[in-house]
C-alpha cells in the first residue's frame, strides 16, 4: 500500500475539486478526481419556458456564461431557425472574443502563475513603483487586513520550487496585479454588446438586443487595442519565462492524446478555430452521435451510456461505487481532453495559418516539439497563443460591424422540438442539447467542458483526462504535493460548470 493523498478542496481553481493521489515510490500510481457539489441545473430547467433557458443557463457559471447562454441560443435556433444578421453573429463573437480574453488571462496570472512564481521576491524590491510597494508591504504582513493572516493569500510559500530570477518573480508580479485591470477591461468590452457581465443580458435567440453605434465601436476597439499590448507585452513573454524555467512540465502531465473541439466564431470563411479531433497527432473525424455520458462511477442513478438527447439527471448521493458529481462523457468510449489546447491542435492539423506561424514560433524559442504540446506546459503555452489569436480577431471583426443595421431577427417558438448547441467555452467543447414539448422545456442537458476533462472513471474503469494525466508524475512532498496541483491547475478546471 502506497501513500495517500487528499488535495481537497484543490484552490486556485473554480468551483469543488478534490483530488485523491495513490503513490507509489514517489510517484502517482493513480488519481481520483472528484466533483464535491451537486447543483441541477438540468433538472431545474424542466418544464419552464424555452425562452428563459439562455438567462438560467447562464447562472452555471460566472467565469463563462456567455458560452453557456451561447450554447443554449444555438440549440433553440436550430428549433426556431431565425435569419440572423451580420450584426447579430459578429456582435456575439465580440462578447464571446472579450470573455475568452478575461478568463484566459484570469487563469494565468491570478490562478497558475503563482505555481511557478516566487511571491516572496517582493520583499526585496525597493523601487518606486507604488502597486508594487503596496504588494511588498502586504505580503511582508506589514498591512493587516482584518482577519485575515498577515501576508495572506500568498503565503506559505514552499521554498525553492519557484522561478529564481528576482527581476522576472518581481516583473510577473506587477503583471499579476495589471492582469486585475485588464479582466476588468475585457469585461467591459463584453458589457458593451451583452448589457452587463457576468451573466447578459442582451443575448437572446435571433442575434444580440444591443444595437450597434460608432460610439460603441470606438469603446470597444480602444479596450481590445489595451488587451492586445498586455497579452503581447507580459502575457506571452511570461509564458516564454515560466515555460524556459519549467521545462520539465513540457514531459509531465500528457493527456489520453484525444482531444475534441466543437468550432467556434464563424466568419465568412468558416469558424476562427474550427471543429475536429485530433487523436494521438492524426486527424479524426467528429460524429456528435457518438457521445455518451457513463455513470457507473458517478452519483447519478441514471442509466449509463445515453446520448444527451436521451440524458438523464438522477441524482444518487449514495450510490456506492460512485466518487464524483460529474458524469463521465466520452466519445466512442473514449475520453476526449478539451479546451484550449484541443482547439490549437485541431486549428494546427487544419492548417489555419496564423495558429501554424504562432504554434511554430513558440516551439521554436522554446526549442520543442509538437509532440510536446501534450503537457502540462502545452496547455499553458496554447490559452496563451489563442488568447493573442482571439484578441486579434476581435479588433478585425469590430469593424465589420455597420452601425444602424439591425442585430437581431424575429421568429416564431413552435410548440415542440429538439435542438443541440455547440460551442467552444473558454475551458473547452460545451453542448446544450434541448427538448421542447407543448411549448415547455421537457428536456435539457449541458456536457461541459470541464465535466469532459475532469471527468471520473467510465464503465470500462477507465480514468478521466485529469486523471490519467496525474499518473506516472513523480510528486517529491506528498505533504506539499505542488507537482499534482501544476498538472491539474494546467486544465483550467471549473467545478461550478462541471457539476451543474
Ligand atoms: Ni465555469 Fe465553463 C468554461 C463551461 S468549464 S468556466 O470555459 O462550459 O466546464
Ligand atoms: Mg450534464
Amino acid at each position: 500500500m502506497g501513500t495517500l493523498v487528499e488535495l481537497s478542496p484543490l484552490t486556485r481553481i473554480e468551483g469543488h475539486l478534490g483530488i485523491r493521489l495513490e503513490l507509489d515510490g514517489g510517484k502517482v500510481a493513480s488519481a481520483y478526481c472528484a466533483g464535491e457539489m451537486f447543483r441541477g441545473f438540468e433538472n431545474i430547467l424542466r418544464g419552464r419556458d424555452p425562452l428563459d433557458a439562455q438567462q438560467i443557463t447562464q447562472r452555471i457559471c460566472g467565469v463563462c456564461p456567455i458560452s453557456h447562454g451561447l450554447a443554449s441560443i444555438l440549440a433553440q435556433e436550430q428549433i426556431y431557425n431565425p435569419a440572423l444578421t451580420p450584426n447579430g453573429v459578429i456582435a456575439r463573437n465580440l462578447i464571446l472574443g472579450a470573455n475568452y480574453i478575461q478568463s484566459h488571462l484570469i487563469h494565468f496570472y491570478q490562478l497558475s502563475a503563482l505555481d511557478f512564481v516566487d511571491v516572496t521576491a517582493i520583499l526585496g524590491y525597493h523601487g518606486a513603483d507604488p502597486a508594487l510597494n503596496d504588494l511588498r508591504d502586504w505580503v511582508s504582513g506589514q498591512r493587516k487586513a482584518g482577519a485575515i493572516s498577515p501576508g495572506a493569500p500568498f503565503l506559505p510559500r514552499y521554498a525553492g520550487h519557484y522561478i529564481q530570477d528576482a527581476g522576472l518573480n518581481v516583473g510577473a508580479l506587477k503583471h499579476y496585479l495589471q492582469a486585475l485591470d485588464m479582466r476588468a477591461l475585457a469585461h467591459q468590452a463584453v458589457a458593451i454588446w451583452a448589457g452587463k457581465v457576468p451573466h447578459a443580458t442582451a443575448l437572446a435567440p435571433g442575434g444580440v438586443t444591443e444595437q450597434v453605434s460608432a460610439k460603441k465601436i470606438a469603446a470597444y476597439a480602444a479596450i481590445i487595442d489595451q488587451l492586445r499590448v498586455f497579452i503581447d507585452t507580459a502575457y506571452l513573454p511570461d509564458i516564454l519565462a515560466v515555460a524556459t524555467a519549467f521545462p520539465e512540465y513540457f514531459q509531465h502531465g500528457a493527456g489520453p492524446g484525444d482531444f475534441m473541439a466543437y468550432g467556434v466564431f464563424p466568419q465568412e470563411d468558416g469558424f476562427l478555430l474550427p471543429a475536429g479531433r485530433v487523436s494521438h497527432g492524426q486527424a479524426a473525424s467528429l460524429d456528435l452521435t457518438k457521445i455518451t455520458e457513463q455513470t457507473t462511477h458517478s452519483l447519478f442513478s441514471s442509466p449509463s451510456g445515453l446520448h444527451p438527447t436521451k440524458g438523464q439527471t438522477i441524482p444518487a448521493p449514495r450510490k456506492s461505487g460512485a466518487y464524483s458529481w460529474l458524469k463521465a462523457p466520452r466519445y466512442d468510449n473514449r475520453p476526449q481532453e478539451v479546451g484550449p489546447l484541443a482547439r490549437i491542435l485541431v486549428a494546427y492539423q487544419a492548417g489555419q495559418a496564423q495558429v501554424r506561424e504562432m504554434v511554430d514560433q513558440l516551439l521554436g524559442a522554446l526549442g520543442r516539439q509538437p509532440a510536446e504540446l501534450n503537457s502540462a506546459m502545452g496547455r499553458h503555452a496554447a490559452r496563451a497563443i489563442e488568447c493573442k489569436l482571439v484578441a486579434e480577431a476581435c479588433a478585425r471583426w469590430i469593424n465589420q460591424l455597420k452601425p444602424g443595421e439591425p442585430t437581431y431577427a424575429d421568429f416564431d417558438v413552435p410548440a415542440s422540438g429538439a435542438g443541440a448547441g455547440l460551442i467552444e467555452a473558454p475551458r473547452g467543447a460545451l453542448g446544450h442539447w434541448i427538448e421542447i414539448a407543448d411549448y415547455r422545456i421537457a428536456n435539457y442537458q449541458c456536457v461541459v467542458p470541464t465535466t469532459w476533462n475532469c471527468s471520473p472513471r467510465d464503465d470500462a474503469g477507465v480514468p478521466g483526462p485529469v486523471e490519467s494525466s496525474l499518473e506516472g508524475l513523480p510528486v517529491a512532498d506528498p505533504q506539499n504535493p505542488l507537482e499534482a496541483a501544476r498538472i491539474v491547475r494546467s486544465f483550467d478546471p471549473c467545478l461550478a460548470c462541471a457539476v451543474h
